[in-house]
């Protein structure tokens, strides 16, 4: 429909310039629904596909009561993770590529079997999953001062801008849960969490996935590389900063802010 195309050339040019603009349901569509919302991260995907942009996965977002509570909504959500937006492990982060960039560490898995839902689990999801290793995703919504409701997040393809993939890479397992994480800026530890901050289980995450693509009869993929949702809070990123991401077995990733 051409409201959620025009809802779309309004979120991707705000990404592309580098403003941050009003959310949806503060003037366009007061009344935009979650539904609604996929609808319009569908046509911002069928947008970045045509200009030649490739899916690196699906992503999940607001998987934890902490991360909830911050951003103030009661669901997890997905979006999707693009070629560009990926920067090297000890890379750097161009502030003025960005909005205004936050940082939370995450749990990613590299799918090595089609996740078809409904009905999946934590086992299934283990069986199907030939890496887990660590990550620091860089959200930056394009909506003034990082508010928005559930709907409005989830047209924005859940804030998703850029992200640093570890180089190491795990065989998973069902102890994914004890998994601990430290996120620290210049030596100074921001936040810390477990990977049972997620759903319980990271893995859980990947189940939630598949079978919330079901209901619209996709699936997660072989060869999908998919973040599974903070296990900390997400902290503002300023210029300077040195970033890093360490995993109880799964490794390090850092990576420097710049201007
Ligand atoms: C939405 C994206 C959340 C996560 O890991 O929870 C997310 C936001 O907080 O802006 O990526
Ligand atoms: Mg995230």
């Amino acid at each position: 429909m051409k409201l959620y195309k025009d809802i779309s050339q309004y979120l991707v040019s705000a990404e592309v310039e580098k403003r941050e603009v009003e959310k949806i349901t503060a003037d366009l569509k007061p009344d935009l629904t979650v539904e609604e919302g996929y609808l319009v991260q569908e046509e911002i995907v069928q947008r970045k596909l045509a200009e030649g942009h490739r899916i690196v996965g699906p992503k999940m977002g607001l998987t934890s009561q902490a991360k909830m509570k911050q951003m103030n909504v009661n669901n997890p959500i997905y979006g999707y993770l693009f070629d560009y937006m990926l920067i090297e492990n000890g890379g750097k982060l161009s502030l003025s590529d960005m909005i205004h960039p936050k940082v939370e560490a995450e749990i990613a898995f590299v799918i090595g079997e089609d996740i078809e839902g409904p009905g999946i689990t934590v086992a299934q999801v283990l069986a199907k999953t030939d890496y887990v290793l660590p990550a620091l995703e860089i959200i930056d919504s394009r909506y003034k001062n990082f508010e928005f409701t559930l709907p409005d997040v989830v047209a924005d393809n859940a804030s998703t801008s850029r992200v640093v993939f570890g180089t190491s890479l795990k065989k998973p397992s069902l102890e994914l849960d004890l998994v601990g994480g430290v996120l620290s800026i210049n030596g100074e530890i921001k936040d810390l969490g477990t990977g049972a901050t997620v759903l319980g289980h990271p893995a859980n995450s990947i189940a939630m996935l598949a079978n919330m693509l079901a209901k619209k009869e996709e699936k997660v993929k072989k060869g999908d590389i998919i973040l599974t949702g903070g296990i900390t809070g997400a902290v503002l990123l300023n210029q300077g900063d040195i970033v890093s991401g360490k995993f109880d077995g799964l490794g390090e990733v850092f990576f420097t802010v710049t201007n």
